[in-house]
Parts: C-alpha cells; structure tokens; sequence
C-alpha cells in the first residue's frame, strides 16, 4: 500500500521551552516550576532544591509523574553544588535564527514550540506582560513565517510561573484560571493573525497539577480537582481564541501510550478498560465537553466520590471543545489485573524490544492508537510528539550514524501512513519530538538523545553546543520531500 500523505500534511519537529531555551535569566523572565530541577539519571532520580526556614537543606526526589512531598515554608534555592538543565537548556534563545534554518533544510512546514509562561507573566499574577518576552517569540514567528513553516503552539508545557505555584498552590486554586486567561489572551492578541494552531497544555494526563512548592501534586483528590481547573482554563482558552482569531485550532495534548492487556483473561482485559479510561477521562472531557458517566469510578478508585463543578464550568465545558485531539506517542504498555490503575510499564511484553530506557518499541501500537483515538472522538487528531531516545556516538566532527532512529522512525510514519491511508483516520501532521537534541524530561540529561541534530554538549551542560546533522537528517528531508512516498 502506497505510503504517501495527503496534500498540506504537516510534517516538523517538536520543542519545549525548559528543555530547549535556556536564557532562564534574561529577557525579563520570571523563575518557573522547572528552573529548580536538577538533572539526573536512573540510578540517581532528579530532585528540586528547597530551603527550610532553619537553613536546612531539601532535595526531594522528583519523578515525572509525582514528587515527594515538600512542607508549605520550604522556599525553592539554587546550590552552587547543583546543576540545573533548564537554565542553559541547549541555548535555543541564541540560536533560534540558525535552528529554524536547520528545520526548514529539513523541509519542515510546521515547529511546535512552547511559549514559556514566566517570559510573559514573570510572577503570573502581574496585570502588565513583559514586553521583552512578547518580542522574542514575535521574532521566533517572524523567522518560521521566512521559511514558510506554520508555528504550532504549546501555551503550557508542564510548566507554571514559579511564584504561582509558591503563592496559590498552582492549579490546585481556582485563581490561576484567571490568571491562565489573561495569559492566553495576551498571546492571542499579539500573535493571533500569525498562528492558526495552538495547544493548551501539554501532556495533560501526566502533569497532575503542581503542589503548593511547585512540585507535582500527589494527593488524589487535590490532583483531580487541579486537573478540573485545568480542562475550565482550557476551555476559556477556546472559548476567547475561537472568539478573537475565527480561523484557530485548539488541541490539548495527551500522552498516550498502547495499553495491551497482559493474557487474554477476562480480568485482564477488563483491566486494560479501567486502565484506559485514565487516559478516556482526559480526551473526553475536554474533547466532548462533559464528564462521562463512569468518570465518577475514576475518583472512587482514587478514594473520593465528587469534585467542585459548578453549573457554569459545565457551560464552559461544553463551550469550550477542543477542535481537534493531539496525542504524544513512544512507547506501549502492556497491564494485568493486579497491577496499579495506572501502569506505565508494569508487566513487560514478551514480543517487543525496548530501548536502553526500557521504552518497548510498538509501531503498530500507533496505528492503533490513532484508530481508537479517532474512532471514538471523530475530530481530526495530530501527533505531536514521537522518537527514539538513544544514546549517539558521534565522530570527531560530531557526526552521528543513528541507523536505529531511522529504522524506528521508518517504522512508525508507516504505521501512521497506513492508519491514514487503510483506516481512513484524518491526522493533521506529525512533529517528532527534539527534532535539534535537548535535555531530556524525566532525567534532565543530555544523552538520552532523539535529534535529527545533533548538539555538542554533555549531561552536566559543558560543550560548544555546535550543531552537527546526523545521518538521519537526509533520510528525514527525503521523506518530506515526497510526503511519504519514500517510505
Ligand atoms: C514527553 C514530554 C516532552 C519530552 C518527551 C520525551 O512526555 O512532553 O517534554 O521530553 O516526553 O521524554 P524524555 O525527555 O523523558 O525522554
């Protein structure tokens, strides 16, 4: 079967500004949520660093999905001992004009960035935005709209003004919705006219608010109504973007993994169901505008019965509709009755390979979950973030022969070729994540590698940061090239 996209499909790369930007000191920009992250490694998880009011040092573990808990006087600190990724990250903020060049070698005709929000609000709770950070994605704009590559914006990545998250409890208070807003309508009328395609959040599903130090919420109850605040904030968001820029497109982005029941025992199938609908609640309630019926057994698994929904957040929610549904994909999950709720790499699976981080590779784990995404919302969807974290060896001049990014990749665009051209799923385009190597988000280093690009920089930030293509650079562009014909 013919491997060739449909006419204007959106092929580029994917980014996040902790990850990618660094400049965490200029411009005006206000601490964020990130900026006290340590880097780490498997053996040695990542932390955040706080001070108690004594002088007694913190370093609670951070993982991606929660963090420890951290008494409300701790105050964030940074150690002269520490290093901190976000902070330099890989420098995009220097080298955005020869970055963006790069990608459009590549033949991209979309760049998904996120705007980081303390670049705008430095507090978050400020009336007046920070015109110096408006003006440096206003040339990031400028430099996509040269080579003619649509931005496609993340509003939230994870991430949230620092003194929101010290001072309110992050989302975890209905006040930040107000102050989301402002944000997001500041972005609209300063780069309304110039971008049709804006996601949210990011990762919605992992994120789970930010506790009251700005690390990841782990209370149950806490978490679920901070992630109501979030799907209201959303959808205001929608509401105003539809209302100031008719042509936008709204989407909020999930992480969605396959999720494979363990045996063909009715009890781990009917497993996988529950399992599922930790991802379910996400994209319906957002997508479809209202809490589904079994959202209620979410919570009591999670030890509670209702949440603060008032009868207007219900007419928001219901206004407020994503246009369509974007999902990041690298990986798949395989679940069986007595394993956790939420499972992410519980039970291995006998068939699949993993990569050095254990991530099993399932292409056709795509396709399906593409099919049962668009099957059961029937808006248009958009991958938005999909790669091979490896670890490249790259030659004296920074070359790299990265023939298993290439194999993995060849693998899953035809496994989304096939879902578009087989199974008849409408998917807007595709964004691989890191297309220019960054620092990873769950350890913080720098060699768990995705790039088409690679950048001369080690896991503690020493490097000249140079950008080098790797082998994988000229496979891409002739993909692109012929729109997927090459595959
Ligand atoms: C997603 C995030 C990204 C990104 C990616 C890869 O969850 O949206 O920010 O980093 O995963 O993960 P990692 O960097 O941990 O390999």
């Amino acid at each position: 079967m013919m491997k060739q996209l449909p006419k204007g499909f959106l092929w580029g790369g994917a980014t996040a500004d902790f990850q990618y930007e660094g400049g965490f000191n200029e411009g005006g920009r206000g601490l964020l949520s990130h900026d006290f992250e340590t880097d780490g490694s498997q053996e040695n998880p990542r932390h955040h660093t706080f001070q108690m009011p004594d002088g007694t040092i913190l370093k609670p573990r951070s993982s991606f999905f929660y963090a420890d808990p951290v008494p409300s006087e701790a105050k964030p600190v940074f150690l002269d001992d520490q290093y901190y990724p976000s902070h330099q990250a890989v420098d995009f903020y220097h080298h955005y004009k020869e970055d963006i060049a790069l990608m459009a070698g590549m033949g991209f005709n979309v760049f998904r960035f996120s705007i980081c929000w303390s670049r705008i609000y430095p507090l978050g709770d400020e009336e007046t935005p920070n015109e110096e950070g408006l003006k440096f994605y206003d040339e990031v704009i400028s430099e996509l709209e040269k080579y003619h590559m649509e931005p496609l914006i993340t509003i939230c990545h994870d991430e949230m003004p620092m003194h929101l998250a010290l001072k309110y409890g992050g989302w975890s208070n209905r006040y930040v919705i107000d102050c989301y807003v402002k944000y997001c309508k500041t972005l609209f009328e300063r780069f309304g006219t110039r971008c049709k395609y804006w996601l949210t959040f990011n990762e919605i599903n992992a994120v789970r608010g930010f506790g009251p130090c700005g690390t990841r919420e782990s209370d149950g109850k806490v978490r679920y109504q901070a992630d109501h605040h979030m799907f209201v904030a959303s959808a205001k968001a929608v509401i105003l973007g539809h209302q100031m820029m008719p042509e936008s497109m709204f989407g909020t982005m999930y992480a969605m993994s396959e999720l494979y029941p363990a045996t063909c025992k009715p009890e781990d199938i009917f497993k996988r169901l529950q399992a599922r609908r930790e991802n379910w609640y996400f994209i319906d309630t957002m997508a479809r505008g209202y809490y589904h019926p079994y959202a209620k057994s979410v919570w009591q698994h999670h030890g509670f019965d209702s949440l603060e929904i008032t009868e207007e957040d219900k007419e928001i929610l219901k206004e407020g509709q994503l246009d369509f549904v974007s999902f990041s994909y690298y990986r798949s999950n395989t679940v069986k009755k007595d394993d956790l709720w939420f499972n992410v790499g519980g039970s291995s699976n006998p068939y699949l390979e993993n990569t050095p981080w254990g991530w099993p590779v399932d292409p056709l784990g795509l396709r399906h979950c593409m099919n049962e995404i668009y099957d059961r919302i029937q808006k248009p969807i958009f991958i938005v973030e999909n790669g091979m974290g490896a670890i490249d060896e790259a030659d004296e001049n920074g070359y790299v022969e990265d023939d298993y990014r290439i194999e993995y990749l060849q693998k899953h665009l035809s496994a989304m070729a096939d879902a578009i051209n087989i199974d008849g799923v409408d998917c807007l385009g595709y964004t691989m994540w890191g297309p220019i190597d960054l620092v990873s988000l769950s350890t913080g280093e720098m060699k768990k590698r995705y790039g088409f690009i690679y950048v001369d920089m080690d896991d503690k930030g020493n490097g000249t940061l140079k950008r080098t293509k790797k082998k994988s650079y000229d496979w891409m562009k002739h993909i692109i090239e012929t729109n997927g014909k090459a595959l």
